[in-house]
């Protein structure tokens, strides 16, 4: 039986928006594969060589639509302070009189889709469902590699069942007569991506990309939920969940935030370079936690599959994920080569001599132009992945032993801290951050930007009120339960500029410090800033690292930290008026180490 809800609502979205028809998606791999025959036939995609990458197809989306629009991004609560500083805010009201005129008749000509889907394995006490109606296939292709779709999870709905109403359109009908464009969507000033936090509800117009319209991902499992995580006492976080086993068999859990472009994909399918070492992958992009009635938090990956950039990665940077989307995938903006299998910069050392680019052109390596979009994109299913965990989708979730904060940070912050305590580890979260670099247009390269648990896109409410909840959240079982937190910095520079880390791999080092700490094995070394491995007890058998890159490593430069608090106190001006008193106090006691 459906539920009522349901059918009145997808009735009220038929009658605004006129779709020509109303399709189901039960979830099938039949029906996938029929939706992707028929897209290619209508050359609104590409098929690939069955022989190099079967099951696979490529898409190009408009050049206007190749990102996330974060200026054109709302939370749309009814009071503006509870979405806070760093969101755009209009009031329901506005923005729903608004959005209905946008979507009055926005799907004629077009088919609409309603996709039931579970964030988290079916029936799991994490896992939150949703609905999405949509007119786009694309959108419903990734959805259903992105999240568990269709009947089973209809099956689980009943009448008193609270899903999120998530409703999408390219925005772009078509009337009798007219083309429809390779890639529909509309101009950026009419794209609305608009979270409804109390209304438990999502709408987004006018992008048919990505996290703008994969209203799972972005929207619900971390704006919505961060929302209902602060109200129902969990967490929905950006973070990786990764497994690691020791060469004595003994398995742990961490998770971890960064910023983007800190190889958080990378880490999350690592293949460590220690003897005896194993790495099992959970998630690689978002965890909800919870804590159970043994006092331990524990994390589900709410996603099906992995939704990650291409562009760099390569054999070398990442084989699980180069193996993972060898098969059954969704590739959008990357190029295509000569013989139907595709493209993108730094996937091999040498590109192909001839190419077609992200935008059907023709490409050689003279070309100006990057063959494949910076943001070109994969969509894999998470189970096709060599490094996947047996047990990633357990509904019982898995227990987090530590949580991982980075960024990208040439200078002053060493390879890895450990907080003092729970409190501390919050203070290390809401100051990381990547420092500017060429790749960004911005006249502050050298600054850094700071981006609180790598969730300042993706709060739902208001910071102040974030960073109070995870101060809480410590609160909720004994101390020596909650997972210790650490600050990490692969990316550490000498002064010529050079990498003294060698990343990827050999990050296992790090992880396997870490782990010793949480079993209280080894030392480590206090320090102002937090508490630092001792150099005797770093396990660097095997790694050739030259004796002074690793003084670097682990050095606390009190003058770089110096600056560091300035820019500290700088970027808690975020806050206003309400800058929590912990943050206040976690940034004084910090100066005052430095002075006694
Ligand atoms: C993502 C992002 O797409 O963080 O995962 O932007
Ligand atoms: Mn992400």
């Amino acid at each position: 039986m459906y539920s009522r809800k349901l059918l009145d609502w997808i009735h009220e979205v038929e009658l605004l928006c006129q779709p020509d028809q109303t399709v189901w998606w039960h979830g099938t791999q039949q029906e996938y594969d029929a939706l992707l025959e028929d897209l290619v036939i209508k050359k609104k995609a590409i098929r690939l060589n069955p022989k190099l990458r079967p099951g696979c197809v490529l898409f190009r989306t408009d050049p206007s639509d190749v990102a996330r629009v974060e200026q054109r991004t709302f939370i749309s609560s009814k009071r503006k302070e509870d979405a806070g500083p760093t969101n755009n805010w209009v009031s329901p009201e506005t923005m729903k009189a608004t959005m209905l005129e946008y979507y009055q008749g926005s799907m004629r000509g077009r088919t609409l889709y309603v996709i039931p889907f579970s964030m988290g394995p079916l029936g799991s006490s994490f896992s939150k469902i949703g609905v999405e109606l949509t007119d786009s296939a694309y959108v419903t292709a990734n959805m259903h590699i992105m999240t568990r779709t269709g009947d089973s999870v209809l099956d689980l709905m009943t009448e008193d069942t609270k899903f999120v109403k998530c409703l999408h359109s390219v925005g772009y009908p078509l009337s009798k007569g007219d083309i429809d464009p390779l890639w529909p969507c509309a101009p950026i000033e009419q794209k609305f991506i608009t979270q409804f936090p109390e209304d438990n509800m999502i709408w987004s117009y006018g992008s048919g990309y990505g996290g703008n319209a994969l209203l799972g991902k972005k929207c619900f499992a971390l704006r919505i939920a961060s929302y209902q995580a602060k109200n129902e006492k969990w967490l929905a976080e950006h973070m990786l969940i990764l497994k690691l086993i020791s060469p004595e068999g003994v398995i742990r859990y961490v998770t971890g935030a960064f910023p983007s472009a800190c190889g958080k994909t990378n880490l999350a399918m690592i293949h460590p370079s220690l003897p005896g070492w194993k790495a099992e992958t959970v998630g690689d992009d978002i965890a909800w936690l919870r804590f159970k009635d043994d006092g331990r938090l524990y994390a589900i990956n709410p996603e099906a599959g992995f939704f990650g950039v291409a562009s760099g990665t390569s054999w070398k940077s990442n084989p699980n994920a180069m193996a993972t989307i060898a098969k059954d995938t969704i590739f959008t903006n990357v190029a295509l080569t000569d013989d139907g299998d595709v493209w993108w910069e730094d996937m091999t050392d040498q590109a192909p001599a001839h190419l077609i680019d992200w935008q059907g052109n023709d490409w050689t390596p003279s070309s100006q132009k990057k063959a494949a979009h910076p943001n070109c994109r994969f969509t894999a299913p998470a189970k096709n992945c060599p490094s996947i965990a047996p047990n990633w989708e357990d509904p019982e979730g898995v227990p987090i032993s530590a949580i991982l904060f980075g960024g990208r940070r040439p200078s002053t912050i060493p390879l890895v801290i450990e907080s003092f305590d729970f409190n501390h580890g919050v203070f290390l979260g809401s100051i990381m951050g990547s420092e500017i670099t060429a790749a960004t247009i911005s006249d502050d390269i050298g600054k850094v930007r700071r981006d609180p648990f790598a969730m300042l896109p993706f709060i739902g409410y208001h910071i102040s009120d974030y960073i109070n909840h995870w101060l809480e959240m410590g609160q909720l079982t004994q101390p020596e339960k909650l997972p210790k937190i650490y600050f990490v910095n692969w990316f550490r520079k000498d002064e010529n500029g050079h990498y003294l880390w060698p990343g990827f791999g050999e990050n296992i080092r790090v992880l396997e410090w870490i782990l010793s700490r949480t079993d209280q094995d080894k030392n480590g070394i206090t320090t102002p800033v937090g508490i630092l491995p001792d150099p005797a007890q770093f396990n660097l058998k095997g790694c050739s690292i030259d004796p002074v890159a690793y003084k670097t490593l682990f050095s606390v430069d009190s003058s770089a930290w110096e600056e560091e608090i300035r820019s500290i106190e700088q970027h808690q001006k975020i806050y206003g008026d309400r800058l929590p008193e912990e943050l206040k106090k976690q940034l004084m006691e910090l100066k005052q180490r430095f002075h006694s």
